[in-house]
């Protein structure tokens, strides 16, 4: 007695079933967001991955299904299909309204992420240079420079719930200024002054680094972002205004 074709299914469909509720709410690797940007990035991921899987689960089942429903019985050619005009439109309209949807929804994201307020609340030079970072306050007379020594890096601090402009200028050579926390990361490009928003909203202290392989001791160019309350940020100022700040050593 022949086996029905879908009992072969059982497999495959167990192992489907093990990935998709062993994916079940998880963030698919990425960091937990710490920035109101980073939450739109977050927010944007996990559906694109769902959808991502979805496709191929169902790739991979009419695959599955061709190989054993038109699995070689005898030598006889089976029926050639030319010119079939339904299948044909609906394997070019599906991939159409994916590529549409995702563009949407990417397009809305990156939108949100890269807009940038009339009035931020602070404003930050971040200069990028072989092997560290400044930071300048410059309404708050602060200086905050790496001393190109050690891998701790220099300490950007920030106001929780405040937008922060962060304008980005490259000293010498290309860097890319990346805290993986605020899911996303920016060039900084002698000749082109970059710029972006960033509103934190996690308090503590996450891990920045340059993602631009910009030379032999590139590895050395980590800084910490350091999110406080509105107020200890204010005493930070009053701390240290008029002052520049040398971290990085160690
Ligand atoms: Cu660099």
């Amino acid at each position: 007695m022949r086996r029905r074709p879908t009992a072969r299914l059982g497999p495959a469909t167990a192992v489907v079933a093990v990935l998709v509720l062993g994916g079940c709410g998880t963030s698919f690797g990425l960091a937990d967001p710490a920035s109101e940007q980073a939450d739109t990035v977050a927010s944007f991921w996990s559906p694109a991955v769902w959808a991502a899987l979805a496709v191929g689960a169902f790739v991979w089942a009419l695959i599955t299904w061709s190989i054993i429903r038109y699995r070689r019985r005898s030598d006889a050619l089976p029926t050639q299909v030319a010119e079939h005009i339904p299948i044909e439109l609906t394997y070019t309209v599906i991939p159409i309204i994916i590529v549409v949807v995702l563009f949407a929804f990417g397009t809305l994201a990156q939108r949100d992420v890269s807009d940038r307020a009339s009035d931020p609340d602070v404003t930050v030079l971040v200069e990028g240079f072989q092997w560290s970072w400044r930071f300048t306050y410059e309404d708050q007379d602060v200086i905050v420079t790496g001393d190109g020594e050690g891998t701790d890096g220099p300490e950007l601090v920030l106001p929780v719930d405040q937008t922060t402009r962060l304008e980005l200028v490259a000293l010498d050579v290309n860097h890319s200024f990346w805290v993986p926390r605020f899911l996303s990361k920016r060039d900084l490009i002698p000749g082109v002054d970059n710029e972006i928003d960033v509103t934190p909203n996690v308090l503590g202290t996450h891990q920045g680094r340059c993602a631009e392989f910009c030379g032999l001791d590139h590895w050395r160019m980590y800084f910490k972002v350091r999110i406080v309350s509105e107020a200890d940020f204010q005493a930070w100022v009053a701390e240290n205004a008029d002052t520049t700040i040398e971290e990085g050593g160690g």
